[in-house]
């Protein structure tokens, strides 16, 4: 009974982790959809470093990653949130943050 109403009342959702993954010098998928409190993860798998930094609002950075490094981001913030690697300004992603 109790465990019907944690369902129902969506209590027993846990939040879960989304993997990006950098290579070719783009972000896979470079749009992702993810609930408040889920954990991004940007693993690089080229040769070069980069970042996955925010462009607007709230703002986070990666730092740089180099090849087999990982970084991450908790998405806080409902909304829209643009990213780039700033050592590449043509490499673009979008968080979708629900
Ligand atoms: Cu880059």
């Amino acid at each position: 009974m109790i465990v019907w109403l944690l369902v129902l009342l969506g209590l027993g959702r846990a939040p879960t982790t989304h993997t990006v993954e950098i290579r070719g010098m783009e972000f896979h998928p470079a749009v992702l959809t993810v609930a408040a409190g889920d954990t991004v993860v940007w693993v690089n798998r080229d040769i070069v470093p980069h970042t996955a930094t925010a462009t607007g609002g709230t703002k986070w950075d990666t730092g740089q990653l180099t090849q087999g490094q990982t970084g991450r981001y908790i998405a806080h913030a409902q909304g829209t949130a643009r990213y780039a690697c700033t050592l590449h300004p043509t490499m673009h992603g979008t968080l979708r943050i629900r």
